[in-house]
């Protein structure tokens, strides 16, 4: 079957443009190879980049059991962060989404470039400026926020904004996989995990996402805004909607709230 990745691409964006939710790629073509969901991915990435968006860093998707289970999911993904999708204050600005929702995230802020096929958790800390706290607000671009991984892949990991939490550069914490998050929605404790949920170390799953680049022709930059993926299960985000992410006292709160 021969995919037409540009085509695909413009569909998903269409989707974002327009704010409605689309049916799924698999619901039209059959189930389709995760080379070529990450073709498609590329094409998203060029035309954002064509409307003159730039990378500010790079995402990983489901890699926690409780979001593979929420999303019917077995495997992690991986993604692109954009300079656009960066929050500058608490507010998210519903008017240009469908149904988002908010997850907590361990971000990481890189101070060196990283590439090799065979780079570890160790490797990355090396390369790290610091470690801080998110929130990411997903949205996919599919129906009922349902989708195989090539799907989801494709739709860019259904990254659509990101308000990262304030560190200390040049200072990584120590023991990443036992800092405790806690997410609160509108003040009332809604789920809650550590670091370690993230396969086990969130640095772990960084060197994942270094390895995919690298398989692809690519790698991390310095100064990128890598999100490790969310240790707890999403949830909605509606208009007033107060989502917090604390991660005891070892990293800054972080929070936002739907406008
Ligand atoms: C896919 C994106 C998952 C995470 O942190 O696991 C993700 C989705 O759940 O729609 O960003
Ligand atoms: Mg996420």
């Amino acid at each position: 079957m021969t995919i037409d990745h540009r085509y695909w691409a413009e569909y998903l964006l269409d989707a974002v443009d327009s704010r409605t939710e689309t049916r799924s790629i698999a619901s039209h073509i059959g189930q389709f190879g995760i080379d070529d969901a990450y073709l498609i991915q590329d094409q998203v990435v060029q035309a954002r980049l064509g409307r003159g968006d730039t990378i500010a860093g790079a995402k990983l998707g489901l890699t926690s059991v409780a979001k593979q289970q929420q999303m019917g999911v077995d495997e992690p993904c991986y993604g692109w962060v954009f300079t656009s999708s960066l929050l500058l204050s608490d507010e998210v600005d519903l008017s240009g989404l469908i149904h988002p929702r908010v997850e907590p995230e361990f971000v990481f802020v890189m101070a060196e470039d990283v590439s090799g096929e065979d780079i570890t958790a160790a490797d990355i800390l090396d390369a790290t400026s610091y470690v801080c706290g998110g929130i990411e607000v997903i949205d996919s671009r599919y129906e009922a926020f349902k989708f195989t991984l090539p799907d989801v892949i494709a739709d860019n990991t259904s990254a659509a904004r990101a308000r990262i939490g304030s560190g200390t550069p040049g200072f990584v914490v120590p023991d990443i996989p036992s800092i405790p998050v806690v997410f609160q929605i509108d003040g009332v404790d809604a789920a809650s995990a550590t670091g370690a949920a993230l396969l086990g170390s969130p640095a772990a799953c960084v060197a994942m996402l270094a390895r995919h680049l690298y398989r692809r022709g690519s790698g991390i930059s310095a100064g990128w805004t890598i999100l490790a993926g969310a240790p707890t299960d999403a949830k909605p985000l509606a208009a007033g909607t107060r989502a917090v992410a604390t991660y005891g006292a070892t990293l800054a709160n972080v929070r936002v709230e739907g406008c």
